[in-house]
């Protein structure tokens, strides 16, 4: 198997017997620590994700391949890039009400916090009224929110039409699976007086983040 492929199948198999060597040989041949995450390490997770559709996997093994991936993004995370300096913002993350799935909300805040943001992760299911008192307290320049279920989407709905009720206008930066741009425009941000914006992966997240910072 090729360097990449051995990459992929950590993930898929959940297993990190020889894991770290070969993150050490990507770090020599990838151009940055990212790009091994975006690239093999996705392409494992997204098969994981085919096969957990297919009743070929079970809850137990994904969650073998999550620990996988956390381990990899834990061992590259020292090998990122990082801006040293003045802070951009203060950002409050949070995986929504109902969804605990947390690798990418993760990632987004180690891109942040590399990228000269103050990141204050709430957690997986974090409920409305847990994120309006947080924002309340800590005063963010932006509420980030991930979920990966179908109904994760929904629930952003709900938690910006609480936010706005709280009257809360923070800009909204939104990512994860079944979301999408059109979704984010015509059902989250009707909902809300303040700017929501879609990001479709954690680098995207960053330039959003400062866009709005700007
Ligand atoms: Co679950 N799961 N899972 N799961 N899981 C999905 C999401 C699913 C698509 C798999 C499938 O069936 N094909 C499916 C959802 C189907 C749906 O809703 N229609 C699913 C399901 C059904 C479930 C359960 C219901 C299964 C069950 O119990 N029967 C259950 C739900 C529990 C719950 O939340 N209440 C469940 C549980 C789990 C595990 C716990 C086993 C595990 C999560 C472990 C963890 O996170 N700690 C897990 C995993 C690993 C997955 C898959 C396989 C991989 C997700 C992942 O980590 N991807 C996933 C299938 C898939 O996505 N291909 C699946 C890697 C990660 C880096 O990507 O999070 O998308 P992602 O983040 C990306 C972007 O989305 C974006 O940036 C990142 C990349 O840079 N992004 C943001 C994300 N958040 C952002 C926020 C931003 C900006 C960008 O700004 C704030």
């Amino acid at each position: 198997l090729s360097l990449e492929e051995r990459l992929a199948r950590y993930v898929i198999e959940g297993s990190k017997d020889g894991l770290i060597p070969d993150l050490e040989k990507a770090l020599e041949t990838y151009s940055d620590p990212l790009s091994i995450i975006n690239g093999p390490l996705m392409a494992g997770m997204d098969e994981v994700g085919r096969l957990f559709n297919n009743n070929q996997l079970i809850v137990a093994e994904v969650l073998q391949s999550a620990e996988v991936m956390k381990a990899a993004v834990a061992f590259l995370e020292p090998y990122m890039e990082k801006k040293e300096g003045s802070t951009k913002g203060k950002v409050i993350l949070a995986t929504v009400k109902g969804d605990v799935h947390d690798i990418g909300k993760n990632l987004v805040d180690i891109i942040l916090s590399n990228n000269g943001y103050e990141v204050i992760d709430l957690g997986i299911k974090v409920a409305p009224q847990q994120l309006i008192e947080a924002v309340r307290e800590h005063q963010p320049d932006i509420i980030g929110l991930s979920g990966l279920l179908v109904k994760s989407a929904q629930q952003m709905v709900v938690t910006a039409q609480d936010l706005r009720q709280a009257g809360i206008s923070t800009p909204i930066l939104v990512g994860g699976a079944a979301l999408t741009r059109k979704f984010t425009e015509n059902k989250i941000a009707p909902e809300y007086d303040g700017i929501v914006l879609y990001a479709k992966d954690a680098m995207d997240g960053l330039a959003l983040a400062n866009q709005i910072q700007q």
